[in-house]
């Protein structure tokens, strides 16, 4: 407990809330049955409901109680309807358990929790029904998307999107101390600091103990100093009223500064072992001061015990008091609320208490402390204080009570039936990719106005720059381009301002794809529909891997162009280049995979993808893997049915004869390589077909859905990729080519039992140029025609 000396001195100034004393007893009761019905929920879950399978259900009686005080103080009290909150995973039973005290969740899901269709073991956006504002489990993410989030609130209302929609909503994490470990926490932290940011509370539960340990005791000093050198306000709260009220008398500084002087792990130990144990350290250490024998003398074990664990984030008053203050200014504001784990549960303070569930004995006398007669226990007011009504009147009148989720709804952008691309003879789908956007910054389109792109610091060699040039950089305020004041040459023309639509990050994956999370919620959260796109290099998307699958897990919506990719990266060496993000791009649920080869391809991709991120029940977001590998491009005009192929992700380039018994298939940059070996197998293997395949990740799907919907009886559905493959002899051999890992097509084999011979890149990359290393790698001519030979030859 070291390290916050001057704390209690800063409670002390802190103004007193102007609270209403039957208010406070109210919420007092509320804050008990909060802590009974989380305890309750997750004892119910492990100890009642019958197991089929014997595995460990689990849920965190610790966590969630140590919490209680700061989430009862939240809810029923500082919150307003505008305001979003992340709550930290493991508290998610008491986060449900307010959320059924508001009217908003269910008994049964309540009962079901961590059951199939009960509520959540973490809280969920998408499969939760109680108005979850961000999803959170993986700890560290929930805390940073608030910061994301409330600079979206910022683009929203600084472009009137939402006028209806108010938008001055406070974006709230309540998080776990252990989650400051990580990473993604601090890069966020900074890039609030650069946006200027406003309108964030950070709640840590400062409960010094993580899942395994109880924390280092010099942890605070660097974090408190970290919040304020990125211009956030501290509020750090140490001591509840007892023991304020302790340091008035003599020797209660002596106790107050005892309790700053102890260890972490003794604090928590002497927490864990009562009131006796206590009495015997203070005797020991403090028998000499004067004052302390008539502290020690004036508590029994009870109130002694009541005293030494009265820390402010467990105490009602100091929380709304905190609250209230920080209420007073839009300033970024962080509350390290000092807690005890498992706080008024038999296992406080013990370092093993995470996992730790109270035992059936341990529940009937806790169910006896809080006056629950048996079936009673799901009750919203047996053995409160208050009289039901009372508490009643009092949660309507909550700015949530009885509310539906609010989740925003608004009318689709209208998009074109075509986009502009300007054909030319060669191209590269990235170069493609900034002149489609190019040519929509140029219009005035209601789509243009909704494009919001980012990128951490690629902008300009992931080909926004026009886009850019064009549509300017957001920032809360104007600032100049000083370089295009002071007269100097450049192509890139970036004055920022509130109507920008560019939001640069610096370099940080995390916070590429935590951005895209709160842009890609935007409808939802704020009632403006934003179409998000988002740049990064292609071997990068593992490094915000873990960002990028919260985003979709939340159903954010938003377009990933992620270039350069694979072996045209080459020049920056094998450390850059991506291998297996085709396999992510099948593997991720919520995001459509397409690696277009061609422009007009990528222009009814582009199309497609903007309809479909707009699409609440169908759609997803979709990732775009793109090439700075010039190629020759196919002439051909513009025609529907067409398109429709290449949004179902494959189509015959070169048609194969019926019954044909070799056909290529690619995916991507190495067209000009399939083109090449089919014009050289023409003559020798009769009626070889070309199989363009845009999406792999498309074909697939829909596959399995066909074969789903086969199995429920209807006999007659088809997919695409049986429909293209039922061309081939059912002996051919497919050669399949990727500039990727080879797994992402080699599936292809099982649609209709044809014999794959995949070609595609398994190992790390090197420098070089195209030719070198499309040989060494096995993708050039020379490779393809061997597999094929192969492939004629029937062998393996
Ligand atoms: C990224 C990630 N790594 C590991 C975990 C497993 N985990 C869940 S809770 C937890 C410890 C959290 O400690 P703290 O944030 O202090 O919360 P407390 O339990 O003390 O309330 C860990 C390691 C996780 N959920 N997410
Ligand atoms: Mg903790």
């Amino acid at each position: 407990m070291t390290a916050i000396a001057r704390s209690h001195r800063r409670d002390r100034s802190v103004t007193q809330p102007a609270i209403d004393p039957y208010d406070l007893k109210i919420l007092h009761d509320l804050e008990r049955k909060v802590m009974w019905l989380s305890t309750w929920t997750i004892h119910n879950a492990n100890h009642l409901r019958p197991s089929r399978d014997g595995l460990k259900v689990g849920g965190h009686q610790s966590s969630s109680a140590s919490v209680v005080t700061l989430l009862t103080a939240l809810y029923f009290k500082a919150l307003r309807a505008q305001d979003r909150v992340a709550v930290k995973p493991h508290a998610s039973p008491a986060f449900h358990a307010i959320q059924y005290l508001l009217g908003r969740q269910d008994r049964a899901k309540l009962e079901n929790f961590r059951a199939f269709g009960g509520a959540q073991s973490y809280p969920s956006r998408t499969k939760d029904i109680d108005d979850v504002d961000f999803s959170t489990g993986s700890v560290g993410l929930g805390a940073a998307v608030t910061i994301f989030a409330s600079l979206v609130q910022d683009y929203v209302r600084l472009h009137r999107f939402a006028p209806e929609a108010d938008t001055g909503g406070r974006m709230i994490a309540l998080i776990g101390d252990a989650e400051l470990d990580e990473g993604n926490i601090f890069e966020a932290l900074l890039e609030g600091w650069k946006h200027d940011l406003r309108n964030v509370w950070w709640i840590i539960d400062y409960n010094r103990q993580s899942l395994d340990s109880v924390v280092s005791d010099r942890l605070f000093n660097r974090l408190e100093g970290l919040f304020e050198s990125m211009d956030w306000r501290v509020q750090t709260i140490k001591y509840g009223k007892l023991l304020q009220a302790a340091a008035e008398r003599p020797g209660g500084e002596a106790l107050l500064k005892w309790i700053d002087a102890c260890p972490n792990q003794l604090y928590s130990a002497l927490t864990f072992k009562g009131a006796a144990a206590w009495r015997e350290h203070l005797k020991r250490d403090l028998g000499d001061t004067a004052g302390i024998g008539a502290v020690l003398d004036s508590h029994d074990d009870a109130a002694l015990h009541a005293l030494m664990t009265n820390l402010a984030g467990n105490d009602l008053e100091s929380v709304i008091e905190a609250y209230d203050t920080a209420a007073q200014t839009d300033q970024p504001t962080c509350i390290i609320a000092y807690t005890i784990k498992g706080y008024g549960l038999p296992f406080a303070g013990h370092k093993d208490n995470h996992a730790g569930l109270m035992t059936k004995a341990q529940m009937d006398l806790f169910k006896a402390q809080n006056r629950i007669a048996d079936g009673q226990e799901w009750d919203r007011f047996a053995g409160l204080e208050t009289p039901a009504d009372a508490i009643q009147g009092f949660l309507a009148r909550t700015p949530l009570s009885g509310r539906p989720p609010r989740i925003h709804s608004t009318p689709a952008i209208a998009v074109p039936e075509r986009l502009d691309y300007r054909p030319s003879a060669e191209a590269s789908t990235q170069e493609a990719f900034g002149r489609i956007l190019n040519q929509l910054a140029r219009g005035d389109s209601q789509l243009a106005e909704r494009i919001v792109s980012t990128s951490p610091d690629v902008t300009v060699s992931t080909n926004l720059g026009p886009w850019v040039n064009q549509r300017q950089i957001f920032s809360r305020r104007v600032q100049a381009d000083t370089f295009r004041d002071e007269q100097v040459a450049s192509t890139q023309k970036w004055s920022m301002s509130p109507s920008g639509q560019h939001i640069e990050l610096g370099i940080a994956e995390n916070n590429l794809f935590l951005l895209l999370a709160a842009l890609g919620l935007s409808r939802e959260l704020f009632g403006a529909r934003l179409l998000p796109i988002g740049t990064l290099y292609d071997p990068f998307i593992a490094r915000g891997l873990d960002s990028l699958n919260y985003a979709c897990y939340q159903n954010a919506r938003f377009m990933l162009v992620a270039t350069p990719s694979g072996l045209t990266l080459a020049p920056e060496g094998g450390a850059h280049q991506s291998v297996n993000t085709p396999l992510i791009g099948i593997g991720q649920p919520g995001l459509t995979y397409f690696e277009p080869a061609y422009v007009d391809e990528l222009a009814a991709i582009m199309r497609w993808g903007f309809a479909h991120i707009q699409d609440e029940e169908q759609g997803g977001s979709v990732y775009l893997r793109l090439s700075t590998r010039t190629i020759v491009q196919p002439e051909r005009a513009a025609d529907p049915a067409f398109e429709q192929a290449v949004i179902e992700g494959a189509y015959w380039q070169i048609q194969p004869a019926p019954g044909a018994e070799l056909a290529i298939v690619y995916c991507g940059a190495v067209a000009p390589e399939v083109l090449a070996a089919h014009a050289a197998l023409a003559e020798d293997v009769a009626g070889i077909g070309v199989l363009a395949v845009p999406s792999p990740d498309r074909l697939q799907a829909v596959w399995r859905r066909a074969q789903r919907q086969r199995r429920s009886g209807d006999r007659a559905a088809q997919s695409p990729v049986e429909r293209l493959l039922a061309r081939l002899s059912p002996e051919a051999g497919l050669v399949t080519v990727l500039d990727g890992h080879p797994q992402a097509l080699s599936w292809m084999g099982a649609v209709a039992g044809h014999r794959v011979y995949p070609l595609g890149v398994d190992q790390f990359g090197q420098a070089g140029d195209i030719p070198d290393l499309y040989r060494s790698y096995g993708l050039d001519l020379d490779a393809i025609l061997d597999a094929a030979a192969q492939a004629c030859l029937k062998r393996r």
